[in-house]
């Protein structure tokens, strides 16, 4: 799976791509992520990505040619599944979206910065709005950065345990359970026994329980029954 992302600040994307799992995902070849400079194909001596917004008011806005030029070019070289700007109003990202994305071939991400990028290139290009939550970021990267790890990690191969990635909180509608390590007894705390059990039907069972009574206390939205 590709991803191209524009950006006018690519350094904020470098970090969360080159490590852990991300980075893994991509000496696999099971990911390639290019971050691409908006800068280059800004207007004028001073490479102007932004201007003032008609109508007045406080902040710029990212402006359409240089947008258009990278879009134009990036488009004639593949084909996206999705076109995607990062914006706090957009469609609030979920687990089942980032599982339906996860099938696609090519995705563009576009981040905006200042007040955000002028409306026509949402109308021209953009085929998805996703917002990470109902906070305001500085810019899109990191939105960015957070839409590639949560569907890179559920490419084929990415995972070492193939199986991990469907026990994950949000994966079934449920919070994960408890999860325990080495040392049985820590503080005087100790393990739950089921879990030192060694009897795999029981320890589901207990997993399932407190998958429940998990969601029941801490995120009932997710049970519909709020
Ligand atoms: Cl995707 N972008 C920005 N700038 N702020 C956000 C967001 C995205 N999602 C939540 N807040």
């Amino acid at each position: 799976m590709h991803f191209d992302i524009i950006t006018v600040v690519p350094e904020l994307l470098d970090s969360p791509l080159t490590h852990s799992i991300l980075r893994r995902a991509q000496e696999k070849d099971l990911l390639t992520v290019q971050v691409h400079d908006l800068r280059p194909y800004g207007l004028g001596k001073h490479n102007s990505t932004d201007d003032y917004q008609f109508g007045g008011g406080a902040g710029m806005v990212m402006r359409c040619e240089p947008l258009a030029a990278l879009i134009d070019e990036l488009k004639a070289k593949r084909t996206y599944d999705e076109i995607i700007y990062l914006t706090p109003d957009g469609e609030r990202y979920t687990q089942a979206r980032a599982n339906r994305l996860s099938m696609s071939e090519n995705l563009l991400l576009i981040c905006g910065h200042y007040k955000g990028i002028d409306e026509r290139i949402r109308e021209e290009y953009v085929t998805l709005e996703i917002s990470i939550g109902d906070y305001v970021l500085s810019g899109g990267e990191l939105a960015a950065a957070i839409v590639v790890d949560s569907i890179g990690r559920l490419l084929p191969g990415v995972i070492g345990d193939e199986t991990s990635a469907l026990t994950d909180t949000f994966q079934d509608d449920l919070l994960a359970p408890p999860v325990y390590t080495r040392p049985a007894e820590w503080r005087g705390r100790e393990v739950p026994e089921v879990l030192r059990s060694g009897n795999t039907p029981a320890i589901e069972e207990w997993r399932q329980e407190q998958a429940e009574e998990r969601t029941r206390l801490r995120r009932p939205d997710l049970l519909g029954d709020d």
